[in-house]
């Protein structure tokens, strides 16, 4: 009678052991997938980067920047350049009002307006091949001096 009476008690209390398992054992497997899924994201961000930076590189290496100083009686640039977009970034470390014209192969161009001592400006050409002229066109500033010759070669590629 006692192991009848163990047997019936035992069996129910092993049924409610397994299901208790099968519970215990569900919840740390929902956990585990749910780092998986935790753990993509930061790969997805770092290959979506690249794409991106890529781009912005390119367009920038893609006009030239020129750097020019006018001073009282000079223009300072370089005296050869090569074709393709170019931007005029002008500085005036002179005493009076400058500007910076750019003549040459049907192209005439100058910033906006006149630069105070001290002041920059920037200005976009679209160079050709060719000869031009860059000079001051304020007052008589050009036959003082501020005039260069200035030469734009083919591009290497
Ligand atoms: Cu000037």
């Amino acid at each position: 009678m006692r192991y009848r009476g163990d047997v019936r008690v035992a069996v129910p209390a092993l049924i409610v052991l397994a299901l208790l398992a099968m519970l215990v054992a569900g919840c740390p497997e929902e956990q585990t997938q749910g780092e998986d899924m935790v753990v993509v994201p930061p790969e997805d961000t770092g290959v979506y980067n690249e794409p991106g930076t890529d781009p912005g590189t390119t367009s920038d290496t893609e006009r030239e920047a020129v750097a020019v100083v006018l001073v009282d009686g000079e223009i300072e640039m370089p005296d050869t350049l090569p074709a393709g977009p170019t931007t005029f970034e002008v500085v005036n470390n002179g005493q009076m009002l400058h500007n910076l014209e750019i003549e040459g192969q049907g192209i005439e161009v100058m910033l906006d307006r006149d630069l105070n001592p001290g002041e920059t400006g920037t200005m976009e050409v679209d160079l050709q091949p060719g000869e031009y002229v860059a000079y001051c066109p304020v007052g008589d500033h050009r036959e003082r001096g501020m005039e260069m010759a200035l030469t734009v070669t083919e591009q290497a590629n």
